[in-house]
Order: C-alpha cells, then sequence, then structure tokens
C-alpha cells in the first residue's frame, strides 16, 4: 500500500521494524518484515498501536499555571523562569529529567542546552533506573558503553542464560526469536535465573528460583568454578584483559565450595552444578540480563560478575557468546548516545575527562562546558526537595509514579517553584504538578531516530498529522534555548539537522578511541535520512558493525579488558519482624510503564485488569489473606490497596507487584511509593526489586465492580481500579461503609441527572445486595454490582453486552442475574489479547476436543497464533487441565 510508512515501534527496547497504514478512523498495524530486529514479528503491545494513537486525553495545546496558553507564552515562561534563577543561584540550581523515549535529535538537544549553554550537567534521565548499572559495569569492563552483541547471536548460541530477565513478556519478539531457535536447535539449552518462576520459564531447561538479590554469589561462584574446572583462556585472560588475579581472589574468597554458593541462594546444590557444568562445558554462551540484575544496590557489581565469566573464557565478540544487555526503552540505548546521564557527556565521552570537555565545547562552540557531575535521579529530586533545584524540565518520564520513595519525589515537586512536563497526555500523575504545560507530538507524528538493545539505528517516521498545537521535544528546547539567548546553536531547521550534528560530534577527534562513532552519517542529505535503513553503530565504511571486541581490543587506558573483584553484598534493607517479606516489582505482558498509552486498548488491559500482588499461598496463609481479596502492602515508605492473587510461582518471603498502576487508574496503586530510594553507589540505580514489606488484608464493608461508557470520576470510594474496555470502562471498587441508600448514591456516583434514561435495579437490604443497570433506550449505559462479598456475578458477560446496541430479550431478562441466559457462552477473562479469545473458550475447547498442545489450541481459537505472548498461559492451561482429569 503506497500510504504505508516503515517505522518503529515506541515500546521496548527490541526496536521492531512497525509499518503503518492510517486509513480513515484507525492505523493498521503490521510487523516489517525488512526489519532485522523482528523479521514482521510483533508482541500485543506492538501489535495493539493502533488503538492508542486517537487523541482521547491528548495534551493539544501549551498550559501554564493550569489555563491555555499560547506556546510563545508557554515558551518564555519556562526561559524566563530558567535564566532568573540560573542568574539568582546559579546553573545547578536548574535541571531537566528525561526519558529513553525521547528520540536521539530530541536528547542530543537537551544535553547539548543543559551542558554546554546553561553549564550545569543537572540533567538526568529515568535511564538512570533503568540502564546505568548496566552502563557503569560496561564501563567499567570496557572502558567504554558498549553491548558487544547481536540479536543474531541468539540464534548461533547453544546456550543462553538469562539472568533477571523476563524476556517473554518484556521482549517478547527476542523471546519468539529464542523459542524459534530452539525449535531450530533443540541442543540449545535456556536457563532462567530469577527468584520468580515467570512465563519466560516456560522455554527453560532450568529455572534457578535464587534468593532476592544473591546473584553475585551465584556468579562470583561460577568464576571460581570455571577456573577450577580449566576454562580459563589463558591466550584470551593474557593478551586482552587485565585484573583476573584479582577476581579470582576475590570470587574464590567470597563464594567457597558449590554448596555454601547454594545455600547462600536458596537453591538446590544439583542445580548450580547442572548452571555451572552448562555454562563451562559450553563454548557459545549467551548471558542476557535486565532489571533483576541492574535494579540493585549493587547492580553494577552484579553486571561485572556476570561479565567477568565472558572475559575469563574469552567468550566475547564472537559469534553466538557475550554478556548481553538487554536495553529497556525505545531509546535507552541512543540517551547514552548523547550522553543523557548526568554524569556523561555527549558521544559516549566523559564529564570528568578534561580532555572530552575541550572536544566537546571546541565542536559546539559553547560559551562553557558543565566541569562536574550533576545530580543522578535519587539525588536530584532530593535537591529539589531540599529546595536547591529551583526549576525543573521534565520530558517524557512520569517520575510521580516511577521513581522510589515516590510520595516524596510528589511533595519536591508540590514545592518546587518551576515545575515544566512536556508529555503527549494531559492527565498524568506529574503533569497534576506541572506549572508549565507542553504538548509534545507522539508516535506515528514526530520524526527521528532511536537506537535498540544491538546498537541498531533505527527511524521513527511520521505518518499522522500533528494534533492540535502539539509540537517535537526537540523544538520546544530548542526554543527555549533561542529564548535564553542561544540563537545560533538552537537554529535547526528539522531533525535531521541536529542528527546530522550528533553523528559529525562522535567522529570529533575520536580517530578509534571511542566506540560510538557514526561520523559517517554526518554526511547523509535529507533524503538519505528519510530513507536511512536500519543500521548498527559503530558504521565505517557504509556498514554496521555487528559485533564489538572480535579483535581483542578494549577502551580502557591499556587496550585491555577488566575483570573486576566483586564483593557480593546482600540488598541494602533486609526482611524483618516488621516488615517480612521483600516486594519485588516489576512489568506484566500488555501495559507499558505508567500505562499512559497501553491503559487506553481494550485488547491491552483484559489480561491484567487490576492491580495486584503475587504472593505464595503460606505467606498468604501468614498474613491472613486470601484468593481475590484485597490487601495493603506497605513498607517503612509507603503503602497500596491491590487484588491478592495466590501463586506457588512466588517463591516464600517474596511478593510481587507490577509497577504500571498509578493515581490515573486506581486509587492505591502507585507501588513506587513503596519502594525504598536504596540506590547503588556507582551507578546512582535504584534498587526497584527488593523493599521490606508487611502484607495485611484490607477489609471494605462492600466490594463490586462497575462498567460504564463513560468514563467516571471515583468519589468517595475506598477503592477503585479502572481499565478499558470495548466500548466501555470497569471499575473495580470496593467502600468503608454500606451506603444507606443505595440507589442515591448509585445515581450520585453514574453522574446521573439525567430523566430520560431507565434503571433496572435490585436491592436486597437485608444480604446488602445492590444491582443496577442505567438503560438508555434498549442500550446497556452502565451497571454498578455491590456486595458484602465477593459473590459478584463474572464481568465478562456483562461486558460483552456494551457493544450490542440494542439487548434482545433474553439478554435484558439476564442483566441483574448478570449471566447469560441459557444457550449463550461467557467467554471468561482474555488470555489471547490478538483475538480476544477467554479462558472458558479455552478451557472449554480444552476439555470438549481433547487438546493437547498450544499449536491445537491455536488451530482450533486462533489463540496464540499472532504474537505468542499468551502461548505460557495456554500451556498452563492445559497443564491445569490434565491435572483436573487426574
Ligand atoms: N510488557 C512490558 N515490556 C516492557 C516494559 C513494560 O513496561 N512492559 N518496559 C521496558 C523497559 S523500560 C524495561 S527496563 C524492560 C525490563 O525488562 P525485565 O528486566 O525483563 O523486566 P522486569 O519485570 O522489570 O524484571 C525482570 C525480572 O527480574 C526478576 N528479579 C527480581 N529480583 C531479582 C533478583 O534478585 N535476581 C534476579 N536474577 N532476578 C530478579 C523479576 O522477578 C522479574 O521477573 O522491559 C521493557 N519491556
Ligand atoms: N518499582 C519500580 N519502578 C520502576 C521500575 C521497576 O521495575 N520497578 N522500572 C524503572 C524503569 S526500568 C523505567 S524505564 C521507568 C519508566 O518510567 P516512566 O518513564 O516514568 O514511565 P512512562 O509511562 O514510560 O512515562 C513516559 C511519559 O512520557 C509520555 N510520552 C510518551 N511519548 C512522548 C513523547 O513523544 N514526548 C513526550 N514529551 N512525552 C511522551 C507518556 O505519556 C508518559 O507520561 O520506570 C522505572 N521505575
Ligand atoms: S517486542 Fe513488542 S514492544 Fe518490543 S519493540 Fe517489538 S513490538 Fe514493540
Ligand atoms: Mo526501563
Amino acid at each position: 500500500m503506497n500510504n504505508t510508512t516503515q517505522t518503529t515501534c515506541p515500546y521496548c527496547g527490541v526496536g521492531c521494524g512497525v509499518l503503518a497504514t492510517p486509513n480513515d478512523a484507525s492505523v493498521a498495524i503490521a510487523g516489517d518484515t525488512r526489519h532485522p530486529a523482528n523479521f514482521g514479528r510483533l508482541c500485543s503491545k506492538g501489535a495493539s498501536l493502533g488503538q492508542t494513537v486517537d487523541l482521547d486525553q491528548r495534551l493539544l495545546y501549551p498550559e501554564v499555571h493550569g489555563r491555555r496558553s499560547d506556546w510563545d507564552t508557554a515558551l518564555n515562561t519556562v526561559a524566563d523562569g530558567f535564566k532568573r534563577i540560573v542568574a539568582e543561584h546559579g546553573p545547578d540550581a536548574v535541571a531537566m529529567y528525561v526519558s529513553g523515549q525521547l528520540l536521539t535529535e530530541d536528547y542530543y538537544c537537551a544535553n547539548k542546552l543543559m551542558k554546554g549553554y546553561i553549564g550545569s550537567a543537572n540533567i538526568d534521565t529515568n535511564s538512570r533506573l533503568c540502564m546505568s548499572s548496566s552502563v557503569a559495569g560496561h564501563k567499567r569492563a570496557f572502558g567504554a558503553d558498549s553491548v558487544p552483541c547481536s540479536y543474531e547471536d541468539l540464534e548461533r548460541a547453544k546456550l543462553i542464560v538469562l539472568v533477571g530477565s523476563n524476556t517473554a513478556w518484556c521482549h517478547p519478539v527476542l523471546y519468539q526469536r529464542m523459542v524459534q531457535a530452539k525449535q531450530d536447535n533443540p541442543d540449545l539449552q535456556i536457563i532462567v535465573i530469577d527468584p520468580r518462576k515467570t512465563a519466560t520459564c516456560d522455554l527453560a531447561d532450568l529455572h534457578l528460583p535464587l534468593r532476592p538479590g544473591s546473584d553475585a554469589i551465584l556468579f562470583n561462584g561460577l568464576l571460581a568454578h570455571l577456573n577450577r574446572v580449566g576454562e580459563t583462556n589463558e591466550l584470551f585472560v593474557g593478551n586482552f584483559t587485565s585484573g583476573h588475579e584479582v577476581a579470582l581472589a576475590a570470587a574464590r574468597d567470597g563464594a567457597g565450595s558449590l554448596e555454601t554458593v547454594a545455600q547462600a541462594c536458596g537453591l538446590p546444590p544439583q542445580d548450580v552444578a547442572e548452571f555451572y557444568r552448562l555454562f563451562a562445558r559450553t563454548e557459545r554462551v549467551i548471558s542476557v540480563y535486565s532489571q533483576g540484575i541492574n535494579q540493585s544496590s549493587s547492580g553494577t557489581d552484579k553486571v561485572n560478575a556476570i561479565i567477568n565469566c565472558h572475559l575469563l573464557t574469552g567468550r566475547i565478540g564472537r559469534p553466538g557468546m557475550g554478556p548481553f544487555s538487554f536495553t529497556g526503552q525505545p531509546n535507552a540505548m541512543g540517551g547514552r548516545e548523547v550522553g543523557g546521564l548526568a554524569n556523561m557527556l555527549a558521544a559516549h565521552m566523559d564529564i570528568d575527562n578534561a580532555e572530552h570537555r575541550r572536544l566537546v565545547q571546541g565542536f559546539w562552540q559553547s560559551p562553557r562546558i558543565a566541569d562536574h557531575q550533576g545530580l543522578k535521579a535519587v539525588d536530584l529530586f532530593n535537591a529539589i526537595d531540599a529546595g536547591k533545584v529551583k526549576a525543573v524540565w521534565i520530558m517524557a518520564t512520569n517520575p510521580v509514579v516511577s521513581m522510589p520513595d515516590a510520595d516524596r519525589v510528589k511533595a519536591a515537586l508540590q514545592k518546587c517553584e518551576l515545575v515544566v512536563v512536556s508529555d503527549i497526555m494531559c492527565e498524568t500523575d506529574t503533569t497534576a504538578l506541572a506549572h508549565v504545560l507542553l504538548p509534545a507530538l507522539g508516535w506515528g507524528e514526530k520524526d527521528g531516530t532511536v537506537t535498540n538493545s544491538e546498537r541498531r539505528i533505527s527511524r521513527q517516521r511520521a505518518f499522522l498529522p500533528p494534533p492540535g498545537e502539539a509540537k517535537a521535544d526537540w523544538w520546544m528546547i530548542a526554543e527555549v534555548g533561542k529564548r535564553m539567548g542561544f540563537d545560533r546553536a538552537f537554529d535547526y531547521g528539522s531533525a535531521t539537522d541536529i542528527f546530522r550534528e550528533h553523528a559529525a560530534l562522535s567522529g570529533h577527534g575520536n580517530d578509534g578511541r571511542r566506540d560510538f562513532d557514526i561520523a559517517e552519517l554526518s554526511k547523509l542529505s535529507d533524503a538519505d535520512y528519510e530513507s536511512l535503513a536500519p543500521i548498527q553503530w559503530p558504521v565505517v565504511n557504509g556498514a554496521g558493525k555487528a559485533r564489538m571486541f572480535g579483535d581483542g581490543r578494549f577502551f580502557t587506558p591499556d587496550g585491555r579488558a577488566r575483570l573486576l573483584a566483586i564483593e557480593p553484598r546482600p540488598p541494602e534493607h533486609s526482611p524483618s519482624d516488621d516488615f517480612p517479606l521483600s516486594l519485588n516489582t516489576g512489568r506484566v505482558r500488555d501495559q507499558w510503564h505508567t500505562m499512559t498509552r497501553t491503559g487506553k486498548a481494550p485488547r491491552l488491559s483484559e489480561h491484567s485488569p487490576e492491580p495486584y500482588v503475587e504472593i505464595h499461598p503460606y505467606d498468604a496463609k501468614e498474613a491472613a489473606v486470601s484468593e481475590g481479596a484485597l490487601a495493603r502492602v506497605f513498607s517503612r515508605w509507603g503503602e497500596v490497596i491491590v487484588r491478592v492473587k495466590l501463586s506457588e510461582d512466588q517463591q516464600r518471603g517474596s511478593v510481587f507487584v507490577p509497577m504500571h498502576w498509578n493515581d490515573q487508574f486506581a486509587s492505591h496503586a502507585r507501588v513506587d511509593a513503596v519502594v525504598n530510594p536504596v540506590v547503588d553507589p556507582i551507578s546512582g540505580q535504584p534498587e526497584s526489586k527488593q523493599t521490606p514489606v508487611r502484607v495485611a488484608a484490607y477489609r471494605p464493608a462492600w466490594h463490586g465492580f462497575l462498567l460504564s461508557r463513560r468514563r467516571l470520576k471515583m468519589t468517595g470510594l475506598a477503592y477503585w481500579s479502572r481499565a478499558s474496555g470495548n466500548g466501555f470502562y470497569r471499575y473495580e471498587i470496593a467502600g468503608e461503609q454500606t451506603e444507606g441508600d443505595w440507589p442515591a448514591w448509585a445515581r450520585e456516583l453514574l453522574c446521573d441527572s439525567d430523566s430520560k434514561v431507565n434503571w433496572v435495579e435490585y436491592l436486597d437490604a437485608r444480604a446488602h445486595q445492590y444491582r443496577a443497570v442505567r438503560m438508555v433506550g434498549r442500550q446497556v449505559e452502565s451497571c454498578v454490582f455491590t456486595a458484602p462479598g465477593h459473590e459478584l456475578p463474572s464481568r465478562s458477560w456483562l461486558a460483552g453486552l456494551f457493544a450490542k446496541d440494542v439487548l434482545t430479550d433474553a439478554e435484558h431478562s439476564g442483566l441483574l442475574l448478570g449471566k447469560p441466559p441459557v444457550g449463550q457462552e461467557d467467554v471468561g477473562r482474555v488470555v489471547c489479547a490478538c483475538f480476544s479469545v477467554g479462558i472458558n473458550s479455552i478451557s472449554t475447547a480444552i476439555k470438549a476436543q481433547n487438546l493437547c498442545s498450544a499449536e491445537e489450541i491455536g488451530a482450533v481459537l486462533k489463540a496464540g497464533t499472532n504474537c505468542g505472548s499468551c502461548v505460557p498461559e495456554l500451556k498452563r492451561l492445559l497443564a491445569a487441565g490434565t491435572e483436573d482429569a487426574s
């Protein structure tokens, strides 16, 4: 089709190529078969992009102090505010807090304005919460922040070790590539190291559910083992590395025997032995690591403990092997290229290096250059809290939700003199605190580049018109720069201009001394940039480079890779009598971070419609909470109220709460309010995976749910959470006291002042049960069901009625029962988001047709045949079916 645009997915760091075809009212989305990250595959989030590009809830105009404004006023307010505060208190009194979801061009401008023109390094990014331990680990080991591998190495490996990575849900297309690789090569072994049994374990030959935070002990033990069994690659170690003696000595001292390692990690010794044996005997091994490693108060050490094992064995720089940090955000890597972190300079140069500062300042011809590191995210918000930083510009991130000790972050912003927020949405927990709101172009409207986990630069291209007065992030930054008096430096006509400058800087004074070099791309014409095909950096002679370090040359002063002596440390705060459980946080399959976009898509809201805590049945018993009930999860720092899910996939002593929910989607589910603000001393990355907490029952007087075609304001409820459905919103609700007059209560909650509507109601005062359906003509407009306990009908059949313009008599008569009339099926909770296949349909088909595999389910119901994200769950349903039968 000729109106199809080749672009890149705006979600995870896999960086899949997407084909977008706008139609009248929607956008058709398909995977790009030519893109080397995905070869046409997409996951449920990518495939649902069309459901998230509408303008509902979009921020379309600038606002100043809560009122609609114009660009001139808004930009002047920002520029004047920043200028005044810099003049009165110096450059370190202002800050930017940016994001791995900015395009490289936006990011480059922000960094240039702060470090070269305002003259402060107080620009940090949400990548601090995400990749900074990997960055620091790479720099210590390789002398540069280089990811050595390519995705194709996953297909060429014989062993893949996934450490602290829930690949099936967080990098689903790479997971699909591994599934395929295992089918093509049954010898491929996969090991998952994660305290939880996750969907990723479905593919694992071995799962090590280690004690939270104990990874460094395990990898130190592996290092000592590799040496013991003669797997040290003497040639590689001798010629290309330094530090292996101290690293080995520390590993031997710290780790001890296999039994002591197993005990410290809470693992069966035979499983540790099997892991060590497989790693030792397999030359082509990839160790993938993600947030289970990075988000730790000793994350950098853990990264190096893993890299050590690859350096000792020389398993790096060749096909099918290497340490491989999967990046989270679409442009986490691009942000690192432009020096988005407070301790870096542009083009992989260092702020602490005087020569680098001279190079960058010379290239920019800037009046100044920041000469000391800026504040890292947690310190930055502390400084705002303390009144030292008086103005902050937040771009493409939602820190009131995603920062640890989030209530403190919220309080800090409430006190801050000038809070500027650029976002695409009008109502987020962070936009609520802005003095100036700047409407940004979103995915599909903006133009630029992103770099994925394998260092591949891809274009994001616009295929939709700019909505309202929204503008590109780079444009806002450049305009503020100009208004602060830096006209020449920010006189860009397009994203292309910025990209060429960024590319040129990467080659400036480089001569092979720095890993990041795309200088050749500085010669791209506008047309070349427009048609730029995905390419991996560094770019040499027109070609990208798949693998780093194949020549054994590293970017340290002596050119040798460094092995580091690692002394494992436990998480900063351990569970205690008051807070006996360790809180783990992370992602669910179909939501993206703070849900501002994925929360809109009905298809993505069905898999996990409510915030929850997953807890082992044993701990649930101790805490006196039961399946489906509500619970409080609280720490020294704060509290959430979420639904209880019992699961033996959790190890005892550990609970999991997703990071996504926030005040826009639930009453009390911002889990970062509970998370401790402890950071890694080297990287500054917070320990988002281990906070001591207590779980306790929360017993409201009644429970209920509400389905409504309109989005409603939830006031006066003890608990609520909202999910998007097809043509309706679903609210789970609870109240602390039984209402005296339920009908009046319902009319207030549903904002009913309309006399033409028809209420169908049922009240059992003695049983405290109330059910009401608000009808407009023969169409359901909303309904609310309450009961003292959980004896409420299934939501799925009622939800299905919202797709109907006219109810049949039979459906009408089923309304207050909330049950389908005889002969109609209730499909149940949706498992396959792509084809909306419900759990009841799947279970029925498994039983009725004796289905034995996910493929057979796919053949009958289509479930699992598109993105494959639900295949692990289909397998669990199959297994549960067999248990039932036995
Ligand atoms: N669906 C979805 N996908 C996403 C995102 C999203 O929001 N939603 N976000 C993207 C981003 S920005 C990122 S950074 C990535 C994150 O991708 P991942 O890092 O894979 O995701 P997480 O769920 O944060 O955590 C990974 C796993 O670490 C485990 N873990 C916790 N503690 C430990 C420990 O002590 N040791 C070990 N070995 N493991 C531990 C958790 O149980 C969890 O299963 O996902 C990206 N992809
Ligand atoms: N407890 C806990 N906390 C965590 C984590 C965890 O595992 N556990 N993970 C951490 C990690 S790895 C990450 S990456 C962070 C993510 O956390 P955040 O970055 O805070 O989350 P997002 O929801 O992605 O925020 C992006 C914001 O940018 C807006 N936006 C989207 N597109 C654009 C655009 O083009 N321009 C502009 N200006 N705005 C745009 C969105 O509407 C949204 O408000 O969370 C971190 N916090
Ligand atoms: S794996 Fe999914 S979310 Fe990640 S880039 Fe690909 S389609 Fe987007
Ligand atoms: Mo992330």
